[in-house]
């Protein structure tokens, strides 16, 4: 394996200071990636060289911004393998993409009687917005169950497949749990229904190559801020012949092709989804993002996140009074734990302490909790530049924050 870790790690100037005192362990990736200099450097260079309004001005700087805006676009096309690059809509983030679908496509096909399946184990982005849309039309929101080790139970979804069943919003990979969902398995049976397919893929794209044609999954929706790019930028994928039948999410200038007061129509793709001044510089970080990943052997990466992420397991099956909440098999980024005696809360402001960022609550997915019978988790969760170093200094400062609160 040619995967350097510090030769990564090199590359994103945050981690390179001390917090408290102590050199910064970041390990809160789950809700935030850090940024490489390559990405912060393509920020600042589009506003200090190219900064303007996109397909508007009839002037040079409005061109590039234009043209960088639209190669950021055909970057994500590649980096999805989409056919077309008209199927990339820019949203500002994951839980924008859902919202997106559910109410454009909820509103116009769903009614009473009809069902949406989502997993016991979803953030809220992928269950509110549908909840919403179900409550105005009639639908009805189920939810997947998941077994005790935190898998889809795949036996339990087959049997709940019906012709009542129109819609299946699945994450890829579990925020609160790391369980990687089996999501072409799935996408397949509830085609074989004519159930239409979304997966959230906010926690899988920094991890390994998505490939939305093999997947055939009808919309996927991510964050560019979960892998290595800015906040406020995200990417709704759909299969064009959808997006085409689609209604506008939200109105504005951009989206149309006429307006007048007796009838406005719509712009084409993509920008019929795409109403108001976009984030620009948001795309170009994106975009940037995604070339930095494809200058390693994605392939490599996993490799090393998976042994990083292994040997966290196994360093946590060792340790006393370490309760592991959710236990896939196949997993991605994750480590979910309790410390017996202890609140997550107290853990996770005394790992702080030693320079060891991790997530404490509920990671916005309740019901999963409510499930485990838990009101929240500590969550370390890894990307590329962690290292085993990094496990080690997670374990040495519980090891001091057991001997404070134990
Ligand atoms: N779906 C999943 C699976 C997520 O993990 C998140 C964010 C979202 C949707 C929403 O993404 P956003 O970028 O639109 O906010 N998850 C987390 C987390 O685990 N900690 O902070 C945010």
């Amino acid at each position: 394996m040619s995967f350097d870790v510090e030769k990564v790690r090199a590359d994103f100037p945050i981690l390179h200071q001390e917090i408290n005192g102590k050199p910064l362990v970041y390990l809160d990736n789950g809700a935030t990636t850090q940024k490489p200099e390559a990405v912060i450097e393509a920020i600042s260079h589009y506003y200090r060289y190219d900064n303007s309004n996109v397909h508007r001005g009839a002037h040079t700087l409005s061109d590039r911004s234009t043209a960088a805006f639209e190669s950021a676009r055909e970057t994500v096309r590649q980096f999805l393998n989409a056919q077309f690059s008209e199927e990339v809509i820019w949203t500002k983030g994951t839980t924008e993409g859902i919202n997106l679908v559910a109410f454009s496509w909820g509103l116009s096909n769903l009614k009473p009687g009809d069902q949406v399946l989502v997993s016991e184990m979803e953030h809220h982005a992928n269950i509110v917005p549908w909840q919403m849309v179900c409550e105005k039309t009639g639908a009805q929101l189920q939810a997947i169950p998941v077994t005790e080790d935190g898998d889809v139970d795949l036996e339990k979804y087959r049997a709940m497949l019906s012709d009542a069943v129109k819609f299946v919003s699945i994450g890829h990979v579990s925020n609160a749990l790391g369980t990687v969902n089996p999501v072409r398995e799935i996408i397949s049976a509830a085609h074989e229904i004519g159930a239409l397919t979304l997966v959230d893929g906010a926690q899988a794209v920094a991890h390994w190559a998505v490939d939305v044609q093999e997947l055939d999954c009808d919309f996927y929706a991510f964050s560019g801020h979960k892998l290595y790019g800015p906040t406020g930028i995200g990417v709704l994928y759909g299969k064009r012949a959808l997006l085409n039948d689609m209604t506008p999410f939200m109105g504005g200038g951009e989206m149309i092709e006429t307006v007048s007061f007796a009838k406005t129509t719509y712009n084409k793709l993509p920008y019929k989804f795409e109403p108001g001044t976009p984030n620009i510089a948001g795309a170009i970080g994106l975009a940037t993002a995604m070339n930095y990943l494809n200058t390693f052997d994605r392939d490599d990466v996993v490799a090393h996140e998976n042994d990083v992420l292994g040997y966290a397991l196994k360093r946590a099956s060792e340790y006393e009074g370490l309760r592991l909440v959710g236990r896939a098999k196949h997993r991605a980024g994750v480590l979910s734990f309790l410390i017996d005696g202890t609140h997550p809360h107290d853990v996770g402001t005394l790992l702080d302490q030693q320079g060891v960022a991790v997530r404490t609550g509920n990671h916005c997915a309740m019901p999963i909790m409510e499930h485990y019978g838990v009101p929240g988790t500590v969550r370390a969760s890894f990307a590329m530049y962690n290292s085993r170093a990094d496990v080690d200094a997670l374990f040495a400062a519980l090891d001091k924050v057991k001997m404070f609160l134990l």
